[in-house]
């Protein structure tokens, strides 16, 4: 029998990045992915957007991560999807909501694509305290690329020794989409056309 454990060094060059960073207070995450980028670029991963390993997706806030990740996931193109994002508990009535949601739509996107989605939201009850997660002391932005990196190779090394059906879980999360109904359809549109407004 075997053990399985990610490592960091096993020709991180060859792994691809998607990076999902939430707008809403950019003053933490613009440190959080600073972090990111910092320890992927020591591990020999070329950041450059313009590259050919990592590519950004902002979205306007934690709510709309989850949907960008898991749409980044399905196209098949990344050993791993980065989501990085800050509700903080002070500056909304709706905290749980966003907080909650997040977290229960990136772990779908992992579950529902069998690509690790890495949930890089932090959640604090203060600006001070985010800002502390995301440089002050310690930036975590850092530690979720570890994660990344980390799962990456894990789930290489997984499809490589064991049998692994590569796209099972995408095909039952994305079933092909059904015909336009009546209801669907656009004015003198016909049946079975596909909409391409
Ligand atoms: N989005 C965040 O990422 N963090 C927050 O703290 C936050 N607050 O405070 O409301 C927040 N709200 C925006 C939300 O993520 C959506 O972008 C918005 O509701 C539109 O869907």
């Amino acid at each position: 029998m075997a053990v399985f454990e990610g490592n960091f060094h096993q020709d991180p060059a060859s792994l691809r990045f998607g990076i999902v960073i939430g707008r809403f207070n950019d003053l933490v995450t613009g440190k959080l992915l600073a972090g990111c980028q910092d320890c992927l670029k020591r591990h020999g991963v070329d950041i450059n957007p313009h590259g050919t390993q990592v590519d950004y997706f902002w979205v306007p806030g934690s709510f709309e991560i989850a949907m960008v990740a898991r749409q980044a996931a399905l196209s098949r193109r990344y050993d791993a999807v980065i989501c990085l994002g800050a509700v903080i508990r002070g500056q909304t009535p709706h905290f749980d909501f966003v907080a909650g949601e997040a977290a229960k739509g990136i772990a779908a996107a992992s579950f529902q694509t069998g690509v690790p989605v890495v949930f890089g939201v932090v959640t604090t009850d203060t600006m001070q305290q985010a800002l502390e997660r995301a440089g002050i002391k310690s930036n975590l932005g850092w530690s979720y690329a570890m994660n990344a990196l980390e799962m990456a190779n894990l789930m290489k090394q997984m499809r490589h020794e064991l049998t692994i059906p590569p796209y099972s879980y995408v095909e039952e999360a994305n079933p092909a989409l059904p015909a336009p109904t009546g209801e669907d359809l656009l004015p003198g549109q016909k049946t079975g056309e596909v909409n391409q407004a």
